[in-house]
């Protein structure tokens, strides 16, 4: 099977009018959507999504950023995936993501950095189970 990744369109992202633009990029760069779907965070699965940073300074204001609009999340599918997209979001910093990352062209602050995008393999798995059931992957079309 082809690897996966968990990635979405973080309001901010929705509300700009980025969610096409964004698809669009993984879909001509070859990779494969799996899955996709507009939905709203719930206060629950932001904070087992965002487990690790819980506690720590910025998380409130994270926690009310994604549950304030919608998002558009999806399962992409490729060889080397989760490497792939990471560089094609660049840094999580706006400051540092470079011209040509998703963040790098449209993103102006840390918090609101328009994509998320899961950092291993197994953390994408976790991430697709939170977010997705099984009936919603589609198996590839020949
Ligand atoms: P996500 O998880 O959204 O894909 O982002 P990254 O994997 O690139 O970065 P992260 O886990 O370090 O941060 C998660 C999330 O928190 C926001 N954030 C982060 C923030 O608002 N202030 C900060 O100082 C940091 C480090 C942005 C992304």
């Amino acid at each position: 099977m082809a690897d996966r990744t968990l990635i979405f369109v973080k309001p901010d992202g929705v509300r700009r009018g980025l969610a096409g633009e964004i698809i669009s990029r993984f879909e001509r760069k070859g990779l494969r959507i799996a899955a996709l779907k507009m939905m709203r965070f719930t206060r629950e699965l932001a904070r087992r999504h965002y487990e690790e940073h819980l506690g720590k300074p910025f998380y409130p204001a994270l926690e009310e950023f994604v549950l304030s609009g919608p998002v558009v999340a999806m399962v992409l599918e490729g060889n080397d995936v989760v490497e792939m997209t990471r560089m094609m979001m660049g840094k999580t910093k706006h400051t540092e993501a470079a011209p040509g990352t998703i963040r790098g062209d449209f993103a102006y602050h840390t918090t609101f950095n328009l994509i998320h995008g899961s950092d291993s393999t197994e953390r994408a798995n976790i991430e697709i189970a939170n977010f997705f059931s099984e009936e919603e992957l589609m198996p590839v079309c020949v």
